[in-house]
């Protein structure tokens, strides 16, 4: 039995229609993909607890779909396999539950349509509240949203992806910050909250901010803990980070993109050694004395010794044509490839033997990551994408409650996945 709505609690309906668009985009027009007209996509906001709908329009002149990445909720209403027609709708109605705060994001999960969907336009953020929100000194964070983002344009139009573009995952010219190139932001001085999805098709962000320690609060769907001080933080593609910074006096601040090498071999970042910058932020305002939260949620560890399934997954591709694998199969969506049983722990290892990095993505359950070649994860948190770099093995826990159905797990290289590099678990 999966779990039921509860008719008497508050509900929220959102529509969200994807269609073209022709917009300025850095001073060059071009025509876009869009939900409602807007590049990226509304914010949507919800409490925990509240009874969601969103209702997908498909004004495109191709088939598309919505997937509410992260979100806890039945796989029957993620339903990612379903596509929908130009011209039809489709409703995705879950409940926010509770402890699921945190920051989300929706784009395309129509097999084989969701790279170009996306690099054209298609995305937009999701953010759940909670408790934690309310609580001080985070609920009076100056918060920014930002939906990081890169789209090459050529001719009025999104530029077409070449052949190497499909193995390497296209990275856009132009990196856009919700719909801006190095937009300015003015925020007074106190906390800065700042709460980042990784929208790009392919492109990793290895984020920092000038001359300040970044206190992760949180990552995908949930908050950490306690803060975790760091000097630059890694967001792979479908990564969210939930950040503080203090910011104690009247300046400028400079959020940067510092090179990550995808792959060890060869050229693979084009991001200059002192970092791409991102974003400013103009702070004013007086000094002003700020404090961080001692104290977040209880992110419960998984005790190993009691998991009953162990699994492992293995990447793989081939060339001529390109295709990529996971454990030496293309997806097909009519193949079950992995069972699981409810209400069991499993421990999976993700084994990139591959020259170049993958983020790994599981639909629905949301994991721990154990240990990454075999070092423990620095801290622990609940995810739904994890970076295995190349020539690694990560080792992920996840706890399968409440729902059953048929959940997807891929790359979140968007090419990948389209390419092949997704498979279907059962849970029975
Ligand atoms: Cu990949």
């Amino acid at each position: 039995m999966n779990m039921p709505l509860h008719p008497d609690k508050p509900t929220c309906t959102f529509n969200l229609t994807a269609q073209p668009l022709t917009t300025t985009i850095a001073g060059q027009q071009a025509e876009v993909l869009t939900y409602n007209g807007s590049f990226p996509g509304p914010l949507l906001e919800v409490q925990e607890g509240d009874v969601v709908t969103v209702n997908f329009i498909n004004k495109l002149n191709e088939p598309s779909n919505l997937h509410l990445h992260g979100i806890f909720m039945a796989p029957e209403v993620d339903k990612p396999h379903q596509v929908v027609k130009p011209g039809q709708s489709l409703s995705y109605t879950f409940e926010a539950q509770p402890g699921s705060a945190g920051m989300y994001w929706y784009h395309p999960h129509a097999h084989r349509k969701v790279t170009r969907q996306l690099f054209e336009g298609l995305s937009g953020p999701i953010i759940i509240r909670g408790a934690v929100d309310a609580m001080e000194p985070i609920a009076s964070a100056t918060e920014k949203v930002l939906v990081l983002h890169d789209i090459t344009l050529q001719n009025g139009k999104v530029a077409p992806h070449k052949g190497m573009d499909w193995g390497k995952g296209k990275e856009g010219e132009l990196v856009l910050v919700n719909d801006e190139q190095q937009p300015v932001f003015s925020v007074p001085t106190g906390l800065l909250r700042l709460r980042i999805v990784n929208a790009s098709s392919a492109r990793y962000y290895n984020l920092q901010v000038s001359g300040k320690k970044l206190q992760v609060i949180g990552m995908d769907g949930g908050f950490l803990e306690a803060p975790v001080a760091l000097d630059a933080l890694l967001l792979t593609p479908g990564e969210r980070a939930d950040l503080l910074v203090e910011v104690t006096q009247a300046e400028e601040l400079q959020l940067l993109n510092l090179p990550y090498k995808r792959t060890p071999v060869g050229p693979s970042t084009d991001t200059p050694e002192e970092g791409l910058l991102l974003a400013k932020f103009t702070v004013t305002g007086h000094p002003k004395a700020v404090s961080l939260p001692p104290k977040l949620v209880e992110v419960p560890p998984l005790d190993l010794a009691t998991a009953t399934g162990r699994k492992t997954i293995t990447f793989g591709a081939s060339m001529q044509p390109l295709q990529f694998t996971i454990n030496g199969k293309l997806f097909d969506q009519h193949r079950t490839d992995l069972t699981a049983k409810v209400d069991t722990l499993e421990v999976w290892d993700i084994v990139n033997p591959m020259m170049m990095d993958h983020p790994f993505h599981l639909h629905t359950f949301p994991f721990q990551v154990v240990s990454i070649n075999g070092v423990s994860a620095p801290f622990r948190a609940w995810k739904d994408v994890v970076n295995v770099p190349a020539n690694s093995t990560v080792r992920i826990a996840i706890p399968f409650t409440t729902f059953k159905g048929s959940v997807m797990y891929h790359c979140h290289i968007l090419e990948h996945e389209d390419l092949g590099m997704m498979g279907n678990l059962q849970v029975t």
